[in-house]
C-alpha cells in the first residue's frame, strides 16, 4: 500500500502523532494490518477490516470497543497512558467513532501498539505455552462478568459445527471435478468424525456447557508477549462474542501444540506436542478452574480435536469454493492447511491415546 494513502487514513483518527513510515504485517488471514511509525516515538496498528467477510463492521468495532472497556475497568489508578501498554486501546476518528468508512467502501481502525511487544507464529518452549494458558485464561476471567448480549454476533454460527458441515456440503455439490478429486482423500474421514465433533455443539445448546464472552480465534500469534515471554495480553478481538470456553481453549491448542506452521506442507514435520499440552492447560487451568465445572473440563481434550478439526472443515470447504473467503498464496494453499490440520488430528489421537 503506498505510503501517502494509508498516512491519509492514519491521519483521519486523533492520535496527535506524525506518520513517518509503515511496514505491513501479514500474520493474518482476512483483513490487512499495518504497523505505523511517528515521529513522536510511539506506533500504531491500522487495520483495514475486510467488510465482505464481517458484515457489520460498525458493530464489530463496537464489540472491540466495549471489551477492551472491560478489561481497563479492571485495572484502577492506572494511568490512560501506561493502561494502552496492557490492554488494547482503539484511537477515535475526529467525529468521535472508532472506525473510519473511507469513500471506497472500505472501513479502518487503529490501535495503539503496544512497544516491546512480540507474537510467535510456533511455539519452540514449554514455559510459552503456559504463559499463553495464564493469558487466555486472564482474559476469559477478564470477560466473565461482561454480559455477552451487548455483544454482536460478528458472524453468526462462527464455530457452529452443523453450520460449518452445510457449507461443507454445498462445496462438495459445486466443487471443479479437479478439486473434487484433490479433497476426496478426506471427505470419509469427515464423514467418520462428524457425529463426534457435534458433541460440544450438542452440549452448549443443551446448556451443559453455558455460553459466555469468549475471543474466538485465540491461535498462538494472537497472543501478546513482552520480550521475557511474559503475556501481556489478548489481540485481534475481531471475534470477541458469545461463545463456550472450549473454543478458546481447542483453538489455542490447535496452534500451540503444532510442531509446525498452519500451512508446512512437509506433513512430516506437523506432531501433535502433548508436552505443551500439558503446559498450556496447566497455565489455563490456575486462573479458570473454580469457574470450571466438571463437565467443563472433562470436555477440554475434546475441545482440541474439535477445533482441529472444524479449522480443517474450513480450509477444506474453502479450497472446494476456488478460495473464497481466506486469502491464499498458491492455488492449494488452502488444501495444503486442511492436509496438515488433518495431519494433527491424527497425531493429537495418537498422543491422547498413548497417555491414557
Ligand atoms: C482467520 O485472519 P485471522 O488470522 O485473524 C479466521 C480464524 C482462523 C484463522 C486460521 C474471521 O483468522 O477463524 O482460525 O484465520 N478468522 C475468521 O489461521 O474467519
Ligand atoms: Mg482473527
Amino acid at each position: 500500500m503506498k505510503a501517502s494513502s494509508l498516512k491519509n487514513i492514519f491521519n483521519e483518527f486523533d492520535h496527535k502523532c506524525n506518520y513517518i513510515g509503515h511496514s505491513e504485517l501479514n500474520s493474518g488471514h482476512i483483513n490487512d494490518t499495518f504497523l505505523v511509525n511517528t515521529e513522536e516515538d510511539k506506533s500504531y496498528i491500522v487495520q483495514r477490516i475486510n467488510h465482505t467477510i464481517f458484515k457489520d463492521v460498525p458493530g464489530l468495532v463496537n464489540n472491540k470497543v466495549l471489551t477492551s472497556k472491560h478489561l481497563k475497568s479492571k485495572f484502577s489508578n492506572i494511568p490512560d497512558e501506561e493502561l494502552s501498554q496492557k490492554v488494547l486501546s482503539f484511537v477515535k476518528v475526529q467525529n468521535s467513532s472508532s472506525y473510519y468508512l473511507k469513500k471506497d467502501g472500505n472501513y479502518w481502525n487503529v490501535m495503539v501498539f503496544i512497544n516491546n511487544s512480540i507474537t510467535h507464529e510456533i511455539v519452540k518452549d514449554k514455559e510459552i505455552a503456559y504463559e499463553g494458558g495464564k493469558l487466555l485464561g486472564e482474559f476469559l476471567n477478564g470477560t466473565s462478568d461482561f454480559d455477552s448480549s451487548q455483544l454482536i454476533d460478528v458472524i453468526p454460527n462462527f464455530h457452529d459445527m452443523s453450520f460449518r458441515f452445510k457449507q461443507y456440503a454445498s462445496a462438495l455439490q459445486s466443487a471443479s471435478k479437479e478439486r473434487l478429486f484433490k479433497a476426496a482423500k478426506y471427505t470419509k474421514l469427515v464423514a467418520s468424525l462428524k457425529e463426534e465433533m457435534h458433541i460440544l455443539q450438542e452440549l452448549k445448546e443443551s446448556g451443559e456447557i453455558p455460553t459466555r464472552v469468549t475471543h474466538n480465534d485465540t491461535k498462538i500469534s494472537n497472543s501478546l508477549f513482552d520480550k521475557n515471554n511474559k503475556g501481556i495480553c489478548m489481540i485481534d478481538t475481531d471475534t470477541v462474542m458469545p461463545g463456550i470456553i472450549h473454543y478458546d481453549f481447542g483453538d489455542a491448542i490447535r496452534t500451540i501444540c503444532n510442531t509446525a506452521a498452519e500451512d508446512e506442507k512437509d506433513l512430516s514435520k506437523v506432531e501433535f506436542n502433548l508436552d505443551y499440552y500439558k503446559a498450556y492447560e496447566k497455565g489455563f487451568l490456575e486462573k479458570t478452574k473454580d469457574t470450571l465445572s466438571e463437565i467443563g473440563l472433562k470436555h477440554l481434550p475434546l475441545a482440541a480435536k474439535t477445533m482441529i478439526f472444524i479449522m480443517a472443515l474450513r480450509f477444506l470447504t474453502d479450497y472446494l469454493n476456488n478460495d473464497i473467503y481466506y486469502k491464499t498464496n498458491y492455488s492449494e494453499h488452502n488444501l495444503d492447511r486442511a492436509k496438515n490440520q488433518f495431519k494433527l488430528i491424527k497425531s493429537f489421537t495418537n498422543q491422547i491415546n498413548k497417555n491414557k
